[in-house]
């Protein structure tokens, strides 16, 4: 590519990042296992004979840590994937070779944020707090946005900003904002392709209630094939009030794996 050309598709364009920073330590569900980092090697650990040095890492971490996607092979309702296929069938040698994170598409699409903490006015909706229907398109309808067939649609609750707070993120005692039932099957109906949002498990959790019934998840990933992002970073487009965009993710090519880090893009 020529520098004209890549300047011709770069110029006026500005990118929003919708990641969290992966770091030991930072919040994540109790449901999954840590994220780890190590580095093995140091600078000066094994110096080479003109003086030179390479330091490296290893990292182990569960798939559904950080920001995120749910691959449909994440959830299984009575035994049964998306599209009626057996769970026990869909695992081979210990890999989901059907509906694993590497059966998803790199997605450059419209996305659309819904952001309902700004249209309330608040910093953050309340811990356990379920996102209405009514919430939901009025958001919609302040903001003049609509949401289309195939859509990456971004819910903000404003809890996302809590990320740096640790257990409070987690909300295991307080809950967590979200869209519940009513919200994910008209989303659903709409006929969207993923959805996401900057809380921890997507969807609104009750105070006490854990990390345990999530039933959106079994909409969206069970019933109608919708993939689910989550603890995303959505302060910056919410500042900036950008609601329509061109969404950029690729989750890695893990074969067989239910999820995968990512660092999505709102390209505007
Ligand atoms: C949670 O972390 C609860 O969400 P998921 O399992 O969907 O990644």
């Amino acid at each position: 590519m020529t520098d004209q050309l890549l300047d011709a598709l770069t110029r006026g364009v500005t990118t929003y990042d919708l990641a969290r920073q992966f770091r030991v330590g930072m919040p994540q569900s109790p449901n999954h296992p840590q994220f780890w980092h190590v580095l093995p090697r140091r600078h000066g650990d094994m110096v080479r004979s003109d003086g030179g040095s390479a330091a490296n890492d290893m990292i182990t971490t569960g798939t559904h840590v950080g920001t995120h996607i749910d691959a449909l092979a994440h959830v299984s309702q009575d035994g049964k994937l998306y599209g009626g296929s057996d769970a026990g069938d869909a695992c081979l040698g210990g890999k989901y070779v059907e509906h694993g994170v590497h059966t998803i598409e790199p997605m450059i699409r419209r996305g659309v944020l819904v952001d309902v903490a700004a249209h309330r006015g608040v910093t953050t909706l309340d811990g356990g707090y379920e996102i209405t229907l009514e919430d939901f398109r009025a958001t919609l309808e302040a903001q003049g946005t609509e949401i289309r067939r195939g859509d990456v649609v971004l819910i903000r609750s404003g809890w996302g900003a809590r990320f740096e707070e640790g257990q409070a993120f987690v909300g295991g005692a307080t809950g967590v904002p979200g869209i519940g039932e009513e919200v994910g099957e008209w989303l659903a109906a709409q006929g969207i392709h993923a959805a996401g949002a900057d809380s921890i498990a997507f969807e609104c959790l009750r105070p006490g209630a854990g990390h345990g019934l999530l039933p959106v998840h079994r909409i969206f990933l069970v019933e109608h094939g919708i993939y689910i992002i989550e603890a995303m970073n959505l302060e910056e487009i919410s500042a900036a009030r950008v609601h329509e965009f061109t969404l950029v993710l690729v989750p890695l090519n893990i074969f067989g794996a239910t999820g995968s880090p990512v660092r999505p893009l709102a390209v505007v």
